[in-house]
């Protein structure tokens, strides 16, 4: 039989009336870690796909679109980043975009799930390619303390979270980004994944009024990634000082969707977006 022919499906449930399947070839790693279910499998259609507690967290071919986004947009926004942390985003990709920034001296990654980690050296190497540089400091902790912990320190903190369930919860509630807030320096910007406009309303909502309430300029933006629910996925960018949509020029150009370009019309809202969160 060829792989075309084969009838494994991966399905994830997106909510109670949606789902997306891939085909899969095969399932290549499966455990439960002291944190979530992991899933690795092969698939025909976007190569190997990580799956946590059942839902997509990347897959081969459209990882980029993800990592790019919310790494270039908040980064390109700083005028000088040195200092940058990413809380979650075990699997490296985001750490991958942040180093392309020459400015960077140094990349903290806070993951809770050292598996994570793990897995992703192994079945997606070009994706954790970043997490040897000698800049980056793993750190296999509870994101929520390590930024509690680490107050003025960061010019730029990059939230990397699963979907909100489970462990996840805290990372996109308020007391998390009064204690982003505090642990970026003066003049520091955070962004966050705030998951997609047609079916998380409710979080997108919460979540911008949260940062809003909190940093004095907030900004949502969008990309579009294929194998997450609907495609159309949101960021919320909370800043002390500098804003998304005055960046002149762009510092990093080996990127597969980012460009200056995309940085200023990912910041334009679709009517039914902009009246979600009011801007
Ligand atoms: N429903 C998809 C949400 C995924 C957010 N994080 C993905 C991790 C990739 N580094």
């Amino acid at each position: 039989m060829s792989v075309a022919q084969t009838n494994l499906w991966f399905t994830e449930l997106q909510n109670d009336n949606l789902t997306i399947g891939l085909r899969i070839e095969k399932t290549i790693h499966s455990e439960k870690t002291e944190y979530q279910q992991l899933d690795v499998y092969k698939t025909v259609q976007y190569g190997n796909l990580l799956v946590l507690d059942g839902c997509i967290m990347t897959t081969d071919k459209d990882e980029f679109v993800y990592h790019e986004m919310l790494a270039h947009v908040p980064l390109h926004t700083h005028p000088n980043p040195k200092s940058v942390l990413v809380v979650g985003g075990g699997d490296g990709g985001i750490i991958r975009e942040v180093i392309k920034h020459p400015s960077v001296e140094r990349a903290v990654l806070a993951e809770i799930d050292g598996r994570v980690v793990e897995a992703s050296k192994k079945y997606f190497p070009h994706i954790a390619s970043g997490l040897s540089d000698p800049r980056v400091d793993v750190q296999i902790v509870d994101g929520i303390r390590y930024v509690e912990e680490h107050p003025n320190e960061f010019d730029v903190i990059l939230i990397d979270s699963t979907d909100p369930v489970g462990p996840a919860v805290g990372l996109f509630q308020r007391p998390f980004y009064e204690s982003v807030f505090r642990a970026l320096k003066e003049d520091g910007l955070m962004a966050a994944q705030t998951e997609s406009p047609f079916i998380n309303q409710d979080l997108i909502r919460q979540v911008y009024g949260d940062v809003r309430a909190t940093f004095p300029i907030t900004k949502l933006y969008l990309a579009y990634v294929p194998t997450y629910p609907t495609g159309m996925w949101s960021f919320t960018l909370g800043s002390k000082k500098y804003r998304p949509q005055d960046v002149r020029e762009v510092r990093v150009h080996d990127t597969k969707y980012y460009n200056r370009e995309i940085h200023h019309a990912s910041l334009v809202l679709p009517n039914f977006v902009k009246e979600l969160v009011g801007e």
